[in-house]
This record gives C-alpha cells, sequence and structure tokens, in this order.
C-alpha cells in the first residue's frame, strides 16, 4: 500500500491507523509525500486519484493485481480496517457496535469541514460575504461531481458514483442526491450557475426517474394503517 499525504489533521488520522496496524499486524506500507504549497494534489496524475484534489488518498493492490485508489480519510479507516484488521481490534463485529464506530466517524467527518470554515473566518476571510464563500464552495463541490460523472480525469464517463464501471444506483448516490437536488435553494439557476455541471443535472434527473425516489420525497405516511411505523416515545 502506498499512502499519498502530508503532515495535516486528515492525513495524520490515517498515518496513525496504520502505524497501529503495523504494530499489531506488521502491516506494511509507503508514503508519497504531496507538497500543497506548490499545488501537487491539483495535478491531473492527482485528480486521476481523487477528483477532490485532496489529500489523503490511498492506493492498494487487489488479489487480482489491480491498483485501485481510495480517497476521504474516513473511507480510508473504514476501508483498512475492514481489509487488514482481520481481528476486529481497531473495529466490531457485531453490526451495532460496528454501527456505532461509523456513527461517530460520519459524525466527525461531517462536523469537521466547519473547523475550516471557522478558521476561514477567524482569520478575515477574503469573500466580502459568507454567503459568497460558501457558494463558491458549493460550486467546487459540484464541480467535483460533475468531473467524475463526467470522466474528466479518468476518461470513463459514469451514471453513478461508486461502483465499477459505469457504476451501479448505491448508498453513495442516495446519500448526495437529496442534497444536490436542492440547489436552487442554495440561489443556484439551471440557466447560469448550474451550466456547467450537464452530467450532474442527468443524474439528478436519472435518480429523481426512480418510483422509489419518488416516494422517499413525498413525505412521511408512518401514521397510516397499512404503515404504522416505528414509534419511540420518551414516557
Ligand atoms: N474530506 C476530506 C478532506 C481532505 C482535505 O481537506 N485535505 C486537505 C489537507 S488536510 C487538502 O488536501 N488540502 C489541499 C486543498 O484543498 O487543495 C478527507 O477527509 O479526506
Amino acid at each position: 500500500m502506498e499512502l499519498l499525504t502530508e503532515n495535516t489533521t486528515n492525513g495524520k488520522k490515517v498515518q496513525i491507523l496504520l502505524e497501529e496496524l503495523r504494530d499489531r499486524y506488521g502491516t506494511k506500507w509507503t508514503t508519497h509525500l504531496i507538497d500543497l504549497e506548490t499545488d501537487e494534489q491539483k495535478k491531473s496524475w492527482f485528480l486521476r486519484l481523487n477528483p477532490n484534489g485532496r489529500i489523503p488518498v490511498l492506493l492498494d493492490v487487489t488479489d487480482d493485481g489491480s491498483v485501485i485508489s481510495i480517497f476521504e480519510s474516513s473511507a480510508i479507516l473504514a476501508y483498512l480496517q475492514q481489509s487488514d484488521d482481520m481481528h476486529n481490534v481497531f473495529g466490531f463485529g457485531d453490526a451495532f457496535e460496528k454501527s456505532q464506530a461509523l456513527q461517530w466517524l460520519f459524525f466527525w467527518h461531517s462536523s469537521g469541514p466547519v473547523h475550516g470554515h471557522t478558521r476561514h473566518f477567524v482569520k478575515g476571510a477574503p469573500e466580502p460575504t459568507p454567503s459568497e464563500y460558501f457558494q463558491k464552495a458549493m460550486l467546487r463541490i459540484y464541480g467535483v461531481l460533475e468531473a467524475h460523472l463526467s470522466g474528466q480525469h479518468s476518461g470513463h464517463p459514469r451514471q453513478y458514483l461508486a461502483g465499477r464501471g459505469e457504476g451501479k444506483y448505491s448508498i453513495a448516490d442516495i446519500g448526495t442526491w437529496p442534497h444536490v437536488r436542492a440547489y436552487r435553494s442554495l440561489g443556484f439557476s439551471e440557466e447560469n450557475d448550474m451550466r456547467p455541471f450537464p452530467h450532474l443535472l442527468d443524474w439528478v434527473d436519472r435518480i429523481a426517474a426512480r418510483p422509489a425516489v419518488q416516494r422517499g420525497i413525498d413525505g412521511c405516511k408512518y401514521d397510516s394503517e397499512e404503515n404504522p411505523g416505528l414509534h419511540v416515545r420518551a414516557e
């Protein structure tokens, strides 16, 4: 395995698990330092591995000898725990405990960026208003999804976010779609702001066309007689 990284908060968490795995199992890996100051992470060779253009990225070799890349520090932690921690020393076998570990990992994965945003404003943001800063950040994120779906860096267009080839509809799409489809609520228009993202808009429509998705956004029907739902009440 090779870790493409830098000595930053997100790099450190992966480095720590790799060190733990080395102590416990003798896991071996090499490290390739990415020079963030010269934007090495925005070069095309790196964007092919991670269209988000950020470290850390883990490279691993599968059983059939092909090299795979994994990005997002929390996804790398989950991958390493599953692939290299066969005795669940740093994870859990029990489904509930496993889910608990993921809950807290996801909690911090979604909360961590607030740290970065806070620092941006505490240090005196160059953008005149916070909405300008966040709209710029959102358009960059749409650009990452567009590049991924269009195959801009990989040369392979795809229909869905995860899976080999053109991808397969999965929880990755389900977890992303409700936010992306709501771009108008962020002040973006299809005609202007979203014009650079045609593959992303096609993806929004493709998923919207699924009957289960339509039912899923059609309000909750917990109290109907056919579907009494699960009620948890504080007595
Ligand atoms: N959500 C990503 C965040 C990765 C990230 O923000 N990496 C920073 C260093 S800690 C980076 O590469 N910054 C350079 C850039 O944004 O161009 C993860 O958890 O891996």
